[in-house]
């Protein structure tokens, strides 16, 4: 049974807990691929937003997609990294949540995705909430309730 507390909890809105935009790796729109794929492997993350140069979402872009529009027949061709854009691999449909949702409308959607978009007015990029940060306040808020 949830305590008062907790459900108090689920109910802060998340602005706290965003991982700012200027922390967050990205790439642009009319960025191409290999552009994408250094970002991605010098930073370590599997999948990143894509924005435009107003600071806008459109999508998110990961390793994964990268490498599978680049699969041949029997061999991965990394030469056709530079002619192919982000934006004809990007996925356009993600989830986006505004920072004043709450803490439970972000904990849901993290049980299906790694990392969810906050935006703002007209998409404007503001930063990620990820499960790294919810498993941390989640785990806070259970060791306070054992107290
Ligand atoms: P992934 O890249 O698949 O990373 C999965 C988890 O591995 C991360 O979970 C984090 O705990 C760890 N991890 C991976 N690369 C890391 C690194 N360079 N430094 C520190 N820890 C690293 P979360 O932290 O919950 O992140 C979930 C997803 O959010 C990541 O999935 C990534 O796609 C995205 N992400 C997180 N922080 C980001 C950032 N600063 N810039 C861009 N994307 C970020």
């Amino acid at each position: 049974m949830l305590s008062v507390s907790s459900r108090d909890f689920l109910k802060l809105p998340i602005k706290e807990f965003i991982i700012p935009s200027e922390k967050v790796a990205h790439v642009q729109l009319g960025n191409n691929t290999e552009h994408a794929l250094l970002v991605l492997t010098k930073t370590g993350y599997s999948s990143i937003p894509v924005l435009d140069m107003r600071y806008r979402m459109h999508g998110m872009i990961s390793v994964q997609q990268i490498t599978d529009e680049i699969l041949g027949l029997d061999r991965i061709e990394y030469e056709r990294l530079d002619s192919i854009k982000v934006d004809e691999v990007m996925t356009r449909d993600f989830v986006k949540i505004n920072e004043r949702d709450t803490f439970q409308r972000a904990l849901d959607l993290l049980i299906n995705h790694p990392y969810v978009c906050v935006v703002g007015d007209e998409d404007t990029f503001l930063g990620i909430m990820t499960r790294r940060v919810v498993m941390k306040q989640l785990k806070k808020q259970l060791y306070l309730s054992l107290d």
